[in-house]
């Protein structure tokens, strides 16, 4: 018996499945059913390593079990190929961003041939190609003349010492990452894309994505965030101030006009209009808003921040009462970007005005009774009562729900115009400027005369240029003077070329379609082609893009479908989505705090030490595999230790897919063991499988139903993605073959099945081994073109029956017996089981009547 060697086997089998083009979606309709299985394309970043393939190895599973079931699969793979890290790369290494992309993505390529994925590579795409930008600048100008796209002002990061824009991650506590000056913010005219015309349709959408985790539905609800409520018009009380700021009033949104009564001021933004019309005269305010726009303007910044405000020293009335007056305050917890930008505080109703009450002494009223509260006792202290109750202090509103009040309360604006029901949403519109060189150019010119042009159609693609330099901060795009200067295309007059780039979430939006069909050149993908493989079926990737990715890719889907790229009707792109969990590792430090790969730490007699040193090392946290850690296996070291089968079986043993699985070498020997064992089972076979089985012993027929059973399990576990059980189940099967020893011909023919069997059902997993297995069995052709076994049902039934055993015609007892147990077997039994002894004690049995598997009659007196 040999000994299984991947090294030799998985290369060969790789070039036997590219030599037979196996992977391949097939290029026009076939009368099979199609699948689409993609996992999200990866950013080229360097190396990939044991982590990053358990969701590869999730993908093709599902890949080559839905083939061997007879589906047309599409198995794609490509890459997010612009990107920060690339031109970070090119500062601190200086290469180009070209160059260590392309490198980054020869490096993993290969790595993912070494995996043994069915992959059809003639559709790989990356995203930083012309060929494939080209399509996505067309895309932009479609939906430009669409009016999806906006140009707007938009606040940006500014660092004032480098004369740059910085991304939020380039801003580490409030300081450029680089020049360390405080950071500012900035407004420039960005390009923005009109996600929020799909606010409704993407909220209400989520209700049919069945075949999402409800987790990820609900984190993009919050995102899309609608809230029902009302516009309310606080009018100014001094009739001088509508003239002043050019309004009536002040406008605010709430969700809780039933609470109107209960208000005590007014707070507007720092940055809201009639704050920076004030600002303008008066320096306290001024210092304010300045104070408010460096410190954090993240929502959660500003949810953490204690509450601060400046009163503005403007009065407003209350739209119940003209007599009312209110007081205007400007606060830093209202954001300028939600709703109005302001806010009327009703303290015993939220928190943030409670809080901001008790600080600055402002009336506090309730106004909601809590369900079983005593008005004449309660009362608000430190916590807001915020949720639902009846209305009182309320004049008109008293006695009525929260539900009833806020349609009440909406009635009584509209009447005196001063408000109306309005819906509004977290979900802003996406700000796609990105002012960095690796991304794609936005294919617009810029002319003194005719404003922001499209570049002509024929014009595409706007190539990024080569020649470019990264030794002074900023884009290299703004300082291309060739690149930069050319003439507008409507009037000729000398013009410029937009520098800003689009922010690299708007290539994964649509890269799923282009591998649809990536073959043509004057469009992004042909019609027919994308929507024949739409939706994706099986879509597997991190909970990291449970936002972002996830929901401009459905912005997407709907956009081109309105613009008539495609037709597809639902908008959705993806109709099952699995988000799996991390590979963890321990993590390691040396003496002097620096993070030590596994490779560099040593077990001496059960002390961890570092090699280098020779120095202890200090063991941390098990925590996701990640190069910031060094806590990284890196799957080529992998592979040429133990083979790629070796690492797919690993990362989706022991722990159900959407949860975490920790890398420890103990269960890495454990899979190298287990291979070796499956190999060693199917070469010490010495039959001939396909034989005759008649006349297999009772133990044959007990391997059979075992191999059958195994079958139906498997199969089930790889469609409800648990592949850890699928796992499992082999484990037990082959302990059952390996205990098996054939008492005839017949059996050895039942041996041989249950080999066959067993190699078609790891084949998703281990298809290197699977391949060597299927060989070494004189099966025909690759086990990769082999339809998915089905189980024999006569062999999945059960074959134990319940008797019912009654005691001088009462039912005092069960008992379980195989199928066809004689009538002794039955007696002996039924005078056993427990509850029917005691019915007995005191009795003598005078007859046993036994109708065999159905019932034991026992007469006694
Ligand atoms: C009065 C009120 C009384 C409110 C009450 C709540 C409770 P969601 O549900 O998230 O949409 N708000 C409105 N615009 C704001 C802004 N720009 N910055 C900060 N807060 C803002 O929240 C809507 C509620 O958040 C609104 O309803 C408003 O406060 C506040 F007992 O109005 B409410
Ligand atoms: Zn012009």
């Amino acid at each position: 018996m040999s000994r299984y060697n991947p090294r030799e086997a998985e290369p060969r089998w790789q070039s036997v499945w590219a030599d037979q083009g196996v992977d391949h979606a097939a290029r026009e309709a076939t009368d099979r059913p199609k699948y689409y299985v993609l996992e999200m394309f990866p950013y080229p970043s360097g190396k990939i390593h044991v982590g990053h393939s358990r969701n590869y190895a999730m993908g093709d599973v599902v890949a080559r079990y839905k083939r061997a079931k007879g589906f047309d699969v599409l198995h794609p793979m490509g890459w997010d190929a612009f990107g920060l890290p690339a031109e970070n790369a090119a500062r601190e290494r200086n290469v180009h961003p070209r160059d260590w992309t392309l490198k980054n993505i020869e490096v993993m390529r290969g790595q993912l041939k070494r995996l043994g994925l069915a992959l059809d590579w003639d559709r790989e795409i990356a995203t930083c190609e012309p060929d494939y930008y080209k399509h996505q600048q067309a895309i932009f100008l479609k939906f430009l003349e669409k009016g999806l796209v906006e140009r707007r002002k938009a606040k940006v990061n500014w660092d004032p010492v480098d004369n740059t824009v910085l991304a939020n991650e380039q801003v580490i506590d409030g300081k450029g990452w680089r020049s360390g000056a405080p950071v500012v913010q900035r407004e420039l005219d960005q390009w923005f894309l009109k996600i929020t015309d799909y606010a409704d349709s993407l909220l209400d959408g989520l209700d049919q994505l069945d075949r999402w985790p409800d987790k990820v539905r609900l984190m993009q609800a919050n995102w899309i965030g609608r809230s029902r409520g009302a516009h309310v018009t606080f009018p100014f009380a001094d009739p001088a101030d509508r003239d002043r700021f050019g309004c009536e009033g002040i406008t605010v949104f709430t969700t809780r006009p039933d609470t109107l009564f209960g208000a005590s001021f007014l707070a507007l933004a720092s940055d809201h209009a009639i704050t920076t019309a004030l600002a303008a005269d008066d320096p306290l305010i001024g210092k304010f808003a300045r104070d408010c726009a460096a410190s954090g303007t993240t929502a959660e910044e500003i949810e953490k921040a204690p509450k601060k405000g400046i009163d503005l020293d403007v009065k407003v009335l209350h739209p119940f009462d003209p007599d009312w007056e209110l007081p205007v305050w400007s606060a830093n917890f209202v954001l300028s970007s939600y709703g109005t930008g302001a806010i009327f505080g009703s303290p015993a109703g939220d928190q943030r005005d409670l809080e901001f009450s008790r600080k600055y002494d402002l009336p506090v009223t309730p106004v909601v009774l809590p369900p079983g509260a005593d008005a004449a006792t309660h009362s608000i202290d430190d916590e807001a009562w915020t949720g639902p109750g009846t209305i009182y202090n309320s004049r008109f509103l008293d006695g009525l729900s929260t539900e009833a009040a806020i349609e009440r309360a909406i009635q009584e604006l509209e009447k005196r115009k001063l408000g109306h029901g309005a819906t509004n949403y977290r979900l802003r519109d996406w700000l796609v400027s990105r002012q960095r060189y690796w991304g794609c150019p936005i294919p617009v010119i810029h002319c003194d005369s005719c404003g922001a042009v499209p570049v002509p159609e024929d014009q595409l693609p706007v190539e990024l240029p080569r020649d470019v330099t990264f030794d002074t901060p900023g884009n290299p795009l703004d300082r291309h003077e060739g690149w930069r200067h050319v003439d507008c295309p409507k009037c000729g007059q000398p013009a410029k070329r937009e520098t800003d780039t689009l922010d690299t979430f708007v290539c994964s939006s649509w890269y799923f379609l282009r591998f649809a069909s990536p073959w043509p050149e004057d469009k992004p993908f042909d019609p027919a082609e994308a929507q024949r493989w739409m939706p994706v079926d099986q879509y597997v990737g991190g909970i990291e893009h449970a936002i972002l990715h996830l929901l401009y890719a459905r912005f997407f889907t709907r956009a081109l479908h309105d613009c008539g790229l495609i037709d597809l009707p639902s908008g959705e792109p993806f109709a099952g989505l699995f988000t799996q969990g991390m590979v963890t590792h321990e993590t390691y430090k040396s003496e002097t705090g620096k993070w030590l790969a596994p490779t560099e730490v040593e077990d001496r007699d059960g002390q961890l030490i570092e090699i280098e040193t020779g120095r202890p090392v200090t063991v941390g946290a098990i925590e996701k595999m990640s190069k910031s850690k060094k806590n990284v296996v890196d799957l080529d070291d992998f592979i040429d230790t133990y083979g790629a089968d070796a690492a797919r079986w690993f990362v989706l043993s022991d722990s159900p897919p959407e949860r975490d699985v920790e890398y420890t070498d103990g269960g890495v020997d454990g899979v190298w063991r287990f291979v070796q064992r499956l190999w060693s089972v199917v070469d010490g076979f010495e039959g001939t499988s396909g034989g005759d089985m008649n006349g297999v012993s009772p133990e044959g027929l007990e391997l059979r139903k075992t191999a059958h059973r195994t079958v139906r399990d498997v199969t089930e576990a790889i469609e409800g993605f648990r592949f850890n059980s699928a796992v499992a189940k082999v484990h037990d099967f082959v302990n059952a073959l390996r205990k098996f020893l054939p008492a005839n011909e017949a059996d050895k023919a039942a041996q041989g099945e249950s080999l066959r069997l067993l190699t078609q059902l790891i084949s998703p997993f281990m298809p290197h081994l699977a391949e060597a297995c299927w060989e070494r069995l004189g099966q025909d052709g690759i086990v990769a073109a082999a339809a998915w076994p089905e189980a024999d049902p006569a062999l999945l039934i059960d074959n134990t029956v319940i008797l019912a055993v009654q005691v001088n015609g009462k039912r005092r007892g069960e008992i379980e017996l195989p199928k066809g147990a004689d009538r002794d077997m039955a007696e002996k039994a039924a005078l056993d089981d427990p509850g029917v002894a005691r019915s007995l004690e005191g009795l003598n049995v005078r007859k046993v009547i036994v109708v065999p598997d159905r019932i034991v009659n026992i007469v006694a007196g």
